[in-house]
């Protein structure tokens, strides 16, 4: 991996105007260059042997040692006793995108560099603070939209899946130590190896790798959010909806009917958990043109594969044959009818509603005046808030596709190796197996890992991360 010469700074906060703003740098340099532009509220510069590790300084950052550029709070952790293992500086000055850039510029000039996206975790996983597993963990937290994917990443953050993969590890690594044991003896026509005993113990691995795996059609959620669908007549409300649900104008709305074509995805968390909702081309017999159409079959997919549907209808007019016939194609028990424009006089009652939609559970609501959508998004969460739900996020390690990747391939490896030695294969195949098997292992936790696959997993990170 070679030694990590140069210091790395960047904005750890979000871009744009705020209270403060957090510089982070980090690097063998961090504390010399801290020295360059720091002055205490006194005036007085600070040696960089002098600075101690969790520390708070108060004082200015000066340009050319003297003009203040800003007042700031400056933060020290020596190495190794760090987030990343190094030297850092944790600078919170005020949340200006001016001051931030000048004191950015003033570090580049001191001798640091720009960092990459994810590069302090990068760094931390290279010095041995975290493994790949968890810095991954750390990306999804910065991108957790919602509590319970907030709680899944910090406890993945916090090692339960290492500990499991590393047990894994662990175990190919007594068996592989235990058959190259045995090739050594092999000349005196006896051979250690218990092959019945090995056959169990990668029975056990492939089971556990199941189970892992298990988790992983019920990652997608956590991952993505639970997908929401919103479907119905055109004309009846759905992008306004859409559009009250995100909290911003994101879809057009018109009176013209076929305004939505593309199906829009926005990730929204409601009470804790994400949804991702999608606004859809209305459905009609007759579409307008060519591209209407197109989107009407994007609609139809994308409800066949929602978690959860939401059928807008308008309330102020008498639904439609095509709604009727529609609706009776969508599951009952993932269905919410929801009846907009309720601000308007209303073309059917209550009791019509029962007699066409018995069964089916309906929210009432004025996208125009936003009543009724409290009880919408209740009942949204209702629907998502299944025991399964609850229970895969206390008790199940989420995957993300590399990691599935790699366990299929630890599952059929296992396979492999178990008819092997059902074959009576010879020791040194097996060996070597074995060994392919332990590479899946490592590169999920990154015991051993490719500078490939380093650049693949920190590059989804923000810069300052
Ligand atoms: N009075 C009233 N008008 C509404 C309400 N919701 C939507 N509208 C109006 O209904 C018309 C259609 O709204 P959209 O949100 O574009 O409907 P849509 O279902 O997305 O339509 P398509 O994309 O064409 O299928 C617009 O003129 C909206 O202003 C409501 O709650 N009350
Ligand atoms: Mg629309």
């Amino acid at each position: 991996m070679g030694a990590i010469e140069h210091t790395i700074a960047s904005l750890s906060t979000p871009p744009g105007e705020a209270g403060i703003a957090v510089i982070r740098v980090s690097g063998a340099d961090a504390l010399l260059i801290l020295s360059k532009i720091f002055r205490t509220a006194g005036g007085a510069s600070v040696a960089p042997g002098r600075w101690a590790h969790r520390k708070l300084y108060h004082g200015f950052i000066v340009s050319g040692g003297r003009e203040a550029l800003d007042e700031v709070v400056g933060a020290v952790m020596r190495g190794p006793d760090s987030y990343t293992g190094e030297d850092v500086v944790e600078i919170s000055c005020h949340g200006s995108p001016l001051i931030v850039e000048a004191i950015l510029e003033l570090l580049f000039s001191n001798g640091a560099k720009a960092a990459e996206a994810g590069e302090f975790t990068k760094r931390a996983f290279l010095n041995g603070k975290m493994d790949l597993t968890q810095a991954e963990a750390v990306c999804d937290l910065i991108h957790a939209r919602s509590e319970l994917q907030r709680k899944v990443a910090q406890r993945q953050l916090e090692g339960a899946l290492s500990r499991r993969i590393n047990a894994l590890a662990d175990e190919t690594v007594s068996l592989l130590g235990t058959v190259e044991a045995s090739i050594d003896f092999a000349e005196e026509d006896i051979e250690p190896l218990d092959r019945t005993g090995a056959r169990e113990g990668l029975n056990g691995q492939r089971r556990e790798t199941e189970d892992l795996l298990a988790g992983s059609s019920f990652s997608r959620p956590f991952r993505e959010g639970i997908r929401v669908a919103i479907a119905g007549p055109v004309n009846a409300g759905k992008s306004s909806i859409f559009n009250m649900i995100v909290g911003e104008q994101r879809a057009i709305v018109t009176e013209i009917p076929g305004t939505t074509r593309d199906v829009l995805r926005e990730p929204v968390g409601i009470g804790g958990l994400l949804f991702l909702i999608q606004d859809t081309a209305g459905l009609r017999e007759k579409a307008g043109d060519s591209i209407e159409a197109i989107g009407v079959e994007l609609a139809k997919d994308t409800t066949t594969a929602a978690d959860i549907v939401l059928f807008v209808i308008d309330g102020s007019e008498a639904p439609s044959a095509d709604a009727a016939s529609a609706l009776k194609q969508l599951p009952r028990d993932r269905t919410i009818i929801v009846v907009n424009k309720i601000d308007l006089p209303a073309a059917f009652s209550d009791h019509d509603h029962h007699a066409w939609f018995p069964e089916f559970y309906s929210v009432r609501l004025s996208a125009r005046t936003g009543e009724g959508t409290d009880i919408l998004k209740a009942r949204l969460l209702e629907c998502a808030c299944t025991d399964e739900l609850s229970r895969i996020a206390r008790e199940r390690v989420v995957l993300n596709s590399r990691h599935i990747g790699l366990l299929q391939s630890a599952r059929r490896q296992c396979a492999t190796i178990i008819d092997l030695l059902e074959r009576g294969e010879g020791l040194e195949i097996l060996a070597v197996e074995i060994r392919e098997l332990l590479q899946h292992y490592e590169s999920m936790t990154g015991r051993k890992y490719s500078d490939d696959l380093l650049d693949s997993i920190f590059s989804r990170f923000c810069i300052g991360k």
